[in-house]
């Protein structure tokens, strides 16, 4: 004569294993004190690129010139076909070799540096 409360504790077990948000929170929390991350650029070049044709040109160059330490950002300004200007910001002057060499590995030349 004793009422099943089994049927309840069953139903409390399922609606917490259904609950999954609990790992969701842990996921706010990978916030890496990063050093001087965020200021201004110290050094901007700019160079002159031939052989880029197209947005894919420009993400390989944007790729391989951010690969260079010190490099914080690429901007590129397409001229398919022609030359295009890559203005490169970093927090540490760029040695040209190593600009050309890495132009070079995306598969295109380095026409001229300006400044
Ligand atoms: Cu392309």
């Amino acid at each position: 004569m004793c009422t099943p409360n089994a049927t309840n504790d069953l139903g409390l077990t399922d609606a917490n294993s259904s609950c999954t948000c609990g790992s969701h929170g842990t996921h706010g929390d990978t916030v890496e004190g990063h050093p001087t991350g965020h200021s201004a650029a110290a050094h901007v070049e700019h160079y002159l690129v031939d052989g880029m044709t197209c947005s894919h040109c420009v993400s390989s160059v944007t790729e391989e010139l951010s690969a260079l330490p010190g490099v914080e950002s690429v901007k590129v300004k397409l001229n398919a076909g022609g030359t295009s200007q890559v203005m490169v910001e970093s927090s540490t002057a760029l040695d040209v070799d190593a600009v050309r060499t890495a132009l070079d590995e995306a598969g295109y030349e380095l026409a001229s540096t300006t400044k």
